[in-house]
């Protein structure tokens, strides 16, 4: 097979395809609700695995779904060099977050076909189940899985705020494999992803050459207090629990704003019983630190911890938190960052480094193999929102570079 060098990939296709598969979980307000293991994560798994064999792919899925088609190499005595991502979304997620990171792998994987370029190594394109950590938590789960951060009992207990596991919803999808996670084994990966933040867009740079990600601490908080009637019960006599709580996330967003660049976030919030003439007795809801130095994220989460039965006792309502997620600040693989850069340089794009804001998969699959990513900007910044907006311009850089770094990597391996 006469094999070309300077390979293109078809931004147009790429784009087609990322319109096209959005209809997987489309929403009124054109973003993607796509939560993991759902109806609409089925249909886009189905999909997937129907177009990687179109495309002479071999699919495997392991035993938390992780999904890996693997296109064959001269030389199947090396490992495969692997591109990844996620497909599964937020519930107001954009077309983007994940999904340009495995389209755009497809993307490089057809125009390797196209081309008839056969690589030294195979090249392999990946799913990871459960990287939004959305209806499952923690994030990044079943590539955690993989890494052996996570056991699979764990996984499969999961539960999602209906009490649903994702092991029973693995099964009633179909995507409960047969291989051992780990089992499928690669020599390296690259992820392509938006770089969900303003940076890349605000100095005009087409390709973010991304040198690590962040520390991140996900906790769980309820605030117990006493339920009342609204007219019948004094101020000064209630036990408020959501007064309690907004007091607390009032202190979580300070311990942000004291500790910059570091983030501090409340997202998911349950206030019970939710009635409009009852003081609420009790409060479920998640706390997510950040920052790209542990020991500052030690400081942040100690100031966490001493603010909440302050604010308790202060209330007489009682708190009771748990940290339930810990992904250390990662830094990824210098030969693979070079070759994100030879890349770049190659397909002509503006760059800068930086580090990740965003968890993605490639910080847990660094523990277990050289990883590196690429980004691209997104309008605004915005992400995990509806209006995540990217373009095919964008897009095609995002997959080019992918698609040179990947090359210049299997070069080495000849
Ligand atoms: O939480 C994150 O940073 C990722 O979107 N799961
Ligand atoms: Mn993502
Ligand atoms: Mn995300």
């Amino acid at each position: 097979m006469t094999a070309k060098t300077n390979l293109t990939v078809n931004p147009q296709r790429l784009w087609d395809t990322l319109m096209d598969t959005a209809r997987f979980g489309a929403t009124p307000k054109g973003g993607i609700k796509r939560l993991t293991v759902s109806d609409e994560d089925k249909k886009v798994r189905d999909w997937f695995k129907a177009e990687c064999e179109k495309l002479g792919c071999r699919v495997e899925v392991d035993e938390v779904g992780n999904m890996f088609a693997i296109r064959p190499g001269k030389r199947s005595d090396l490992l495969p060099v692997a591109m990844g991502s996620h497909l599964d979304t937020q519930p107001t997620g954009g077309k983007f977050d994940g999904v340009l990171g495995v389209l755009g792998g497809l993307e490089a994987m057809r125009t390797l076909v196209d081309m008839g370029y056969e690589t030294n190594a195979p090249i392999m394109l990946v799913n990871w189940t459960n990287e939004e950590g959305s209806r499952f938590a923690p994030a990044m789960l079943c590539s955690g899985v993989y890494a052996g951060v996570f056991s699979v009992d764990y996984a499969y207990a999961r539960e999602d705020r209906q009490g649903i596991k994702l092991g029973d919803e693995l099964e009633r999808i179909g995507y409960k494999g047969a291989i051992k996670a780990g089992a499928v084994k690669f020599q390296a990966m690259f992820e392509l992803h938006i770089e969900q933040g303003p940076i890349l867009e605000a100095e005009s740079k087409m390709i973010g050459v991304v040198t690590g990600v962040q520390g991140m601490r996900w906790y769980e908080v309820t605030v117990k207090g006493q339920e009342s009637h609204t007219g019948a019960t004094p101020m000064g006599l209630r036990r408020n629990a959501l007064l309690g709580a907004a007091r607390m996330i009032e202190a979580i967003h300070q311990v942000g704003m004291a500790n910059l660049p570091g983030v501090a976030s409340v997202g998911l919030i349950e206030n019970r019983p939710n009635s409009r003439n009852v003081v609420p007795g009790e409060v479920f809801f998640t706390v997510d630190l950040r920052h790209p130095d542990e020991a500052v994220l030690d400081l942040m989460e100690a100031q966490y911890k001493a603010a909440l039965p302050k604010i308790a006792a202060e209330l007489g309502v009682e708190v009771e938190e748990k940290r339930i997620w810990i992904s250390p600040a990662v830094k990824f693989a210098p030969e693979l960052i070079a070759c994100v850069r030879a890349g770049t340089e190659q397909a002509g794009y503006p760059s800068r480094d930086m580090a990740s804001g965003a968890g993605h998969d490639a910080a847990y699959i660094a523990r277990v193999a050289p990883t590196t990513m690429i980004f691209v900007p997104c309008l605004g910044g915005i992400s995990h929102n509806e209006a995540e907006s990217t373009t095919l311009e964008e897009c095609g850089a995002g997959a080019q570079v992918l698609l040179n770094a990947v090359l210049a990597y299997d070069r080495t391996l000849a």
